[in-house]
């Protein structure tokens, strides 16, 4: 009778715990400042400005942070700079399609990073003539997609998501340079997350598992 209680116990957590079914769309907010993305984040920030990893390093899938990882489908991705370390993909962009891919394995609401070095100048053909493009994935398989532009000198551009849908992975497409010669060179920089702290079903269950089995041994 015990037992069954403990069984009936469990598989109840379960069902509690389950994700429910999306009802709509995941709604996404796009903060243009750190302020106003850390004020919509809560907390805790966990934050990664590469400064920890020699120059040189091959971070392609590597968790930089508990649960983000970048990869990309240019020729690698390593930490670059000088004075500033950033992740920078260092070649593969005639074909005009770079791009950085930031996947996130744990349940995540809130990201934010700095995309680097986006030149967009009038009359030099080194630069951007178009904006790039980032697109949000979400766990219940949707996605959104909004351009964003360079400038005269490079600054970091701030891209601060919130969403009430966990995101599940983040592509920066980079821009068309105006020589047509591929795309406009971009580092990533400062990544910010803040992660939902819940336990997973798949961890409830071996939880659950393993007090089955201490309840089965003490009948024995
Ligand atoms: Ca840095
Ligand atoms: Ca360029
Ligand atoms: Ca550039």
């Amino acid at each position: 009778m015990r037992r069954s209680l403990g069984i009936f116990a469990l598989c109840s957590l379960y069902i509690v715990a389950a994700p429910a079914a999306p009802v709509q769309a995941a709604t996404l907010t796009i903060h243009a400042t750190e302020l106003a993305f850390l004020a919509a984040a809560g907390g805790p920030v966990a934050s990664q400005d590469f400064e920890g990893y020699a120059i040189g390093t091959d971070l392609s899938g590597v968790a930089f942070l508990t649960g983000v990882s970048a990869t990309t489908n240019m020729d690698d991705l390593q930490v670059f700079g000088a004075a500033d370390h950033r992740l920078f993909g260092t070649g593969g962009r005639s074909s005009g399609d770079a791009r950085y891919d930031i996947a996130l394995s744990l349940p995540t609401r809130a990201l934010a990073f700095d995309i680097d070095a986006f030149e967009s100048v009038p009359g030099e053909s080194s630069t951007a003539a178009s904006p790039g493009i980032v697109t949000v994935w979400f766990a219940d398989l949707t996605s959104r997609s909004f351009n964003v532009s360079g400038n005269l000198t490079g600054a970091a551009i701030f891209i601060g998501l919130t969403s009430d849908t966990d995101i599940t992975s983040v592509r920066w497409a980079e821009a068309l340079e105006a020589n047509n010669l591929g795309n406009e060179e971009t580092a990533l920089d400062n990544f910010r997350v803040v992660q939902r702290q819940v336990p997973e079903p798949t961890s409830l269950l071996l939880a659950g598992a393993g007090l089955v089995g201490l309840l089965a041994r003490k009948r024995r």
